[in-house]
């Protein structure tokens, strides 16, 4: 999940440095510097890149913005025509940035620290192109995918194939491991899932498993509740994130015959609380966990309001371990 962030000081400082977080995504400088604050602090085993899931659309020439304080805007697409403004020819400049990122924290990060790269799932990206914001139910995108499939599969398959690109772009720049975000895969019912949120996944990991086959990829298909398990075999991901709302018996268990590697999932906002009941709900994971393949993690990204202590006491707990 995401280690860097408003939480830290020292983000806030950069970030303002760098006069907005779009301006600091594409500053290779500030963004390997903003990669590697919560490292320094912290000592974890793995950094993610600093970047956003929605660099991919302003990329593409969909106009996006950050307004301090609030959520992304971007300038709707609606429909096949709208997709006319967007082609993968632009990408280059912006994701070579992105590249130059990844490549500074490859010199930069210890040796023994493993670097993920990443991207949003098309299905995901997907519902902030259409929404044209944040939303609690993606319905403009579901509702596009249920009245125009062919036109709504245009926009995946563009998703598809310029992430294929990024990624590549991430390992020949230095990434160890690749994740891909699927936010918002729990808003679609099984049928649908298996369109927008498996075939997709599933094209991107084929083609750079051809490219890189030795770069793990680990999925992350938030809310995919009883599809999770099909998700693993069908998309052949290496590691599985799971939500907060996975009970820990069913990360340990519901993967049992598939060669993945299981990583979550504390909730964000115990992060936050801290204290003895967040300490025992690392205990429970761990104790549930024992002897399996298992990255801890979050369950979602951290939150603001996240006391840095409160992290270092996270770290300290799981690394004493059971
Ligand atoms: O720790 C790191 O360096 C990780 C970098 C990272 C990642 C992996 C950021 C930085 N964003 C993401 C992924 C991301 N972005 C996701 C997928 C994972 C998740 O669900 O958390 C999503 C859905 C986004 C979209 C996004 N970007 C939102 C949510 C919008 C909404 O209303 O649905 C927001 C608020 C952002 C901005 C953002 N991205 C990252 C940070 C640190 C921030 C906060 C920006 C700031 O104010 O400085």
């Amino acid at each position: 999940m995401r280690q860097a962030g408003r939480y830290l000081p020292e983000y806030r400082a950069t970030r303002a440095e760098a006069g907005g977080f779009l301006n600091l995504c594409y500053t290779p400088k500030l963004a390997a510097e903003v990669t590697l604050q919560p490292i320094r602090r912290y000592g974890f085993d793995a950094a993610i890149l600093f970047s956003d899931i929605l660099v991919v659309p302003d990329a593409l020439g969909q106009q996006l913005t950050f307004a301090e304080g609030e959520g992304p805007r971007l300038d709707p697409v609606r429909d096949v025509a709208d997709l006319g403004r967007l082609a993968v020819s632009n990408t280059a400049s912006k994701y070579a940035l992105v590249w130059e990122t990844v490549q500074r924290l490859r010199q930069d990060l210890p040796k023994e620290t493993a670097l993920i790269g990443f991207c949003g799932a098309p299905w995901t990206v997907a519902t902030y192109m259409v929404q044209g914001e944040g939303s609690t139910d993606q319905a403009k995108a579901r509702l596009w995918a249920y009245r125009d499939p062919a036109g709504f599969q245009t926009l995946i398959d563009l998703l598809v194939e310029t992430s294929i690109t990024y990624l590549d772009g991430q390992v020949k720049a230095g990434a160890d491991v690749l994740q891909i975000f699927d936010t918002w895969a729990g808003s679609l019912p099984d049928d649908q899932f298996d369109r927008w949120v498996v075939e997709p996944t599933k094209a991107i990991r084929a083609a750079l498993k051809t490219k890189h086959p030795n770069v793990p990829v680990i999925g992350f298909p938030r809310g995919a509740g009883p599809m999770a398990g099909w998700y693993v075999s069908e998309t052949g991901v290496n590691g599985i994130g799971c939500d907060t709302a996975t009970p820990p018996w069913v990360m340990s268990e519901a993967f049992e015959d598939e060669d993945v590697v299981v990583q979550g999932n504390l909730d964000p906002l115990l992060l936050v609380s801290g204290g003895a009941q967040m300490d025992e709900r690392i205990d429970e994971i761990l104790e549930e966990m024992d002897g399996k393949r298992f990255i801890f993690n979050l369950g979602h990204g951290i939150v603001p309001e996240t006391p840095p202590e409160h992290v270092a006491q996270l770290v300290a707990r799981v690394r004493a371990g059971v």
